[in-house]
């Protein structure tokens, strides 16, 4: 297997410059960029989740490792075979409608997006009807819910429903997360998964993708 260390150890340690540069020596030597966006970067980043989740990582390092890791995807897409495009998979996340908290949305939006699917984000205060608007013109297979109100996590089934209703459900798995929200609340809803951070998001996609 082709030593990609260097690059995951640049992601671990936020430093962006080595992350690139790693990147491009690595085409330079002739490595699959496919292999390099796998078994560098996206495995790179499984492991910042995991530090996420164990609490070894902070936000603001995730952050800066997830924007190194899009900077070295622009390296990367000229050679990658579908261009970087939808490679495991297409997400619709949004937060509910009524709540106006992004920042966890954001997170996982770079998470999923680091563990190589195509998202489309919503942004926040999404209604029922967009999400089903937005199933329907973009045909993904997950659809990811954040909320960070009490009185917002009942919009939560409102969207379940309304995507249940419009005929779409069968055709999509729906994620769900924010700090309210529980494995009980997302069962209860109906759900088909749900994740305490941005870390377990990416990992319960890739499960599902
Ligand atoms: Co407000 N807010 N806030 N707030 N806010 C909370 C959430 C609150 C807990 C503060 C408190 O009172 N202790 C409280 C909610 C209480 C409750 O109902 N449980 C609260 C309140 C009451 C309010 C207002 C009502 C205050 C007011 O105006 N009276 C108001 C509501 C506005 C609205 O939404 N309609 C309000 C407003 C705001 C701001 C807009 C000013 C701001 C948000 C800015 C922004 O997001 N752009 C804000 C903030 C920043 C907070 C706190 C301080 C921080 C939230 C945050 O971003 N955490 C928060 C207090 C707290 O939580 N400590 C608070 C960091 C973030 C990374 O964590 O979002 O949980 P989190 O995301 C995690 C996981 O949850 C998970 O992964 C992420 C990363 O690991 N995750 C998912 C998140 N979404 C997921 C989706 C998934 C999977 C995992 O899908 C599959």
């Amino acid at each position: 297997m082709t030593d990609l260390s260097a690059i995951q150890d640049a992601l671990l340690t936020g430093d962006a410059e080595g992350v690139k540069n790693s990147v491009q020596e690595a085409v330079d030597r002739g490595v699959d960029a496919d292999t390099i966006l796998n078994d560098g970067l996206i495995s790179g980043m499984d492991i910042v989740g995991e530090k996420m989740q164990t609490g070894e990582m902070f936000i603001p390092e995730v952050l800066m490792a997830a924007k190194s890791m899009s900077e070295a995807v622009e390296i990367l897409k000229p050679f990658l075979k579908d261009g970087g495009r939808n490679r495991v998979g297409h997400v619709v996340i949004g937060t509910v409608k009524g709540d106006l908290h992004d920042i966890g949305k954001n997170l996982v939006t770079m998470m999923v997006e680091s563990a190589g699917f195509e998202v489309t984000d919503l942004g926040v205060d999404v209604a029922p009807e967009t999400f089903v608007e937005a199933v329907r013109e973009k045909n993904p297979n997950i659809v990811a819910l954040s909320a960070l109100l009490t009185t917002t996590m009942p919009m939560m089934q409102q969207t379940v429903d309304a995507l249940a209703e419009s005929g779409v459900r069968d055709q999509i798995k729906i994620i769900v997360g924010g700090a309210p929200v529980t494995r009980e609340f997302a069962d209860r809803i109906g759900a088909d998964g749900y994740a305490a951070d941005a870390g377990g998001a990416s990992k319960l996609a890739k499960s599902m993708g």
